[in-house]
């Protein structure tokens, strides 16, 4: 069913939340992955908030729904995300990364309540999601298990390994997602490891693919019950801005990772409100 009005539009004030908590986490740390957590945060709250069947109470509940974050270093998300869902206290992010910490600038699955699997180190998430989905399969669970990747994170041919194998397993509930913010950690990614034609190369791995806008709730939530409804190994391209939201580092790799004083952090407040209220007047009229 299609995402009515009302329900993209909690959505949109959920993920400003996150967007403003990622800023301040980024000032606590003293430093974070701001940029490829903005571009994510909106799939992923349209996973948790929409799709997914948790329960924070039971993280181990053999029937939830499985996420990886396979590009790691967006932790600072993640964890923003996790606090919100009530998985651990919103004042334990005022010690990410801090040393001695449980939470690191990568998560840790064996620290952190609700993360499915430790990833930081790209390429492995997809692998370990299609482990997820097959042993799912074989215990005939109806769970299902999302995915994420950086763009970037795709040079990494392990990534090609899972696809072939998710193609060859029909791994049908597993749903991958590229956040394809054309950016990555030293330059825009058709510089450093051409990608395109991106989608095809997925659809040549025997993937359903579909290109979405991954900053419109409609279209994400679309395309994934699209995705669901074909039970055959989907992935979905999301079109992203690295930095979404905050002018100084929207679109500019240069933000993939930095730190942010407290007058930056004011610069980076103001314009996530702008860029919301936009949003919503958008949706609204639409
Ligand atoms: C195996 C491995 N090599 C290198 C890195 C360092 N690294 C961290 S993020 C990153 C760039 C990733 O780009 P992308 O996947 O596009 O991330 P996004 O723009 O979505 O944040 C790199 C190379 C790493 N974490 N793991």
């Amino acid at each position: 069913m299609p995402l009515s009005l009302d329900q993209a539009i909690a959505l949109e004030k959920k993920a400003n939340e996150l967007r403003h908590l990622i800023v301040d986490t980024t000032v606590w740390a003293g430093s974070g992955h701001l940029g490829g957590s903005l571009s994510m945060i909106d799939a992923a709250v349209l996973l948790y908030y929409h799709f997914m069947k948790i329960d924070r109470t039971n993280t181990d509940w053999p029937e939830r729904d499985r996420f990886i974050l396979s590009k790691g270093h967006a932790g600072i998300g993640y964890a923003a995300l996790l606090s919100d869902l009530g998985f651990l206290p919103k004042e334990d992010l005022k010690q990410f990364n801090l040393t001695g910490s449980y939470l690191g600038i990568h998560l840790d699955g064996n620290k952190v309540p609700g993360v499915d699997a430790s990833t930081g180190s790209l390429g492995h998430g997809l692998s370990i999601a299609l482990g997820m989905a097959l042993a799912g399969s074989q215990q005939q669970k109806t769970y299902r298990t999302y995915c994420i990747l950086g763009d970037g994170e795709c040079n990494e041919g392990s990534v090609w390994e899972a696809a072939m194998a998710i193609s060859q397993f029909q791994a049908n509930r597993l749903l991958t997602l590229v956040d394809r913010n054309f950016a990555m950690i030293d330059g825009p990614t058709e510089d450093v490891m051409g990608l395109e034609p991106f989608a095809d190369k997925w659809r040549a791995f025997g993937l359903y693919t579909e290109e979405v806008d991954g900053h419109d709730f409609f279209a994400m939530a679309e395309a994934i019950e699209r995705a669901h409804d074909r039970e055959q190994p989907s992935c979905l391209i999301l079109n992203t801005i690295k930095g979404a939201g905050v002018d100084f580092a929207s679109g500019d790799y240069r933000w993939h990772y930095g730190a942010i004083d407290e007058s930056l952090a004011n610069e980076a407040h103001h314009s996530l409100d702008v860029y919301h209220q936009q949003r919503l007047s958008a949706m609204k009229g639409a």
